[in-house]
């Protein structure tokens, strides 16, 4: 097993990397990223994924048998440069998809999100096969990712696994340009005592995971035997709660936290996204079972959030 991941620094990729050095053994991962830096124990590349030669030979001369395909611009961010974004999350993935076609690698992940529904599915716990009808950029390209591993797979008998993560909660590092990114943001002011002003309204519930759970989800999901899987993305959650409900949660630790509600651009993008989502068919074809409700998330990140301070 050899095993390539682009985007290795952001949110997913600095938890991920670290678990699948874990399991699999340091001289079995190669992480890659734009900008690097020394921190996993394994060997770690400067990689441009819109570079398709570049990403090529990463794939060839380190003989690569799986990818997992990090890099990408989030929502909110995407919305500010909408072509750009369009570019960029579709032409490293085209690349990731061609480098494994030319390079016989048949296993490839793609993160998918809650952003390939819309406003659609908000008021309902919205099941798998829902119609995808997103409103961002972002959720555009994650549906097309979702449909483009779909056709690898009939086309060339690839086996490309999708999921849709809702927003990630980690104390490992910081995620950027996301909507959800809010539910991380107000762990790490609690944990100094300041003041968190909020760019969601209350009352804008969505669907959260933590990322030991999102791991544990995506490790799953990769080692499900072919024959188990039904459908190329799958809905998955941990938890669903507003900004009201995990500042309350963090208050049972920290009573003195204020919020202050500052809604900008980020709200609409929530409003268009689901309040919860039904991850059935990952539990019934893949065993997926999340360990962390609001309450354990919430004790668990200001434990780790704490240690860091220390
Ligand atoms: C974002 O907020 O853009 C991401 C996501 C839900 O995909 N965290």
């Amino acid at each position: 097993m050899r095993i390539l991941i682009t985007g290795a620094f952001g949110q997913l990729g600095t938890a991920l990397t670290e678990a699948l050095i874990n399991k699999y053994g340091s001289k079995s991962v190669v992480a890659t990223d734009l900008h690097i830096r020394d921190t996993f124990n394994c060997e770690t590349l400067k990689l441009d994924a819109t570079d398709l030669e570049a990403l090529d030979e990463i794939v060839r001369t380190h003989q690569i048998t799986q990818i997992y395909h990090l890099a990408a611009v989030l929502s909110a961010k995407g919305e500010l440069e909408p072509l750009k974004t369009w570019d960029l999350n579709n032409s490293t993935f085209f690349n990731v998809l061609e480098a494994a076609r030319l390079n016989d690698v048949r296993k490839v992940f793609f993160p998918s999100s809650i952003a390939v529904f819309g406003a659609d599915a908000r008021n309902q716990i919205t099941s798998n096969d829902f119609p995808l009808n997103p409103t961002t950029v972002y959720g555009i390209s994650k549906v097309a990712g979702e449909q483009w591993a779909n056709y690898y797979n009939a086309k060339y008998n690839m086996d490309v696994r999708c999921l849709r993560y809702p927003g990630l909660i980690s104390y490992q590092s910081l995620p950027g340009g996301g909507t959800t990114d809010y539910a991380v943001d107000i762990f790490h002011k609690a944990i100094k005592g300041e003041d968190f002003e909020c760019y969601l309204r209350k009352g804008t519930q969505l669907p959260m995971l933590y990322m030991d759970d999102a791991i544990d989800a995506t490790i799953r999901l990769m080692d499900a035997p072919k024959k188990a899987i039904t459908r190329v993305g799958y809905n998955i959650q941990g938890m669903s709660f507003s900004p009201e409900m995990i500042a309350e949660e963090i208050r049972k630790n920290i009573p003195k936290l204020t919020v202050v509600y500052n809604p900008d651009n980020r709200q609409k993008i929530a409003e268009s996204w689901p309040v919860a989502l039904d991850d059935t068919p990952a539990r019934m074809d893949w065993g997926w079972e999340p360990e962390y409700d609001l309450k354990r998330m919430t004790e668990e990140m200001l434990y780790r959030l704490d240690q860091k301070k220390r």
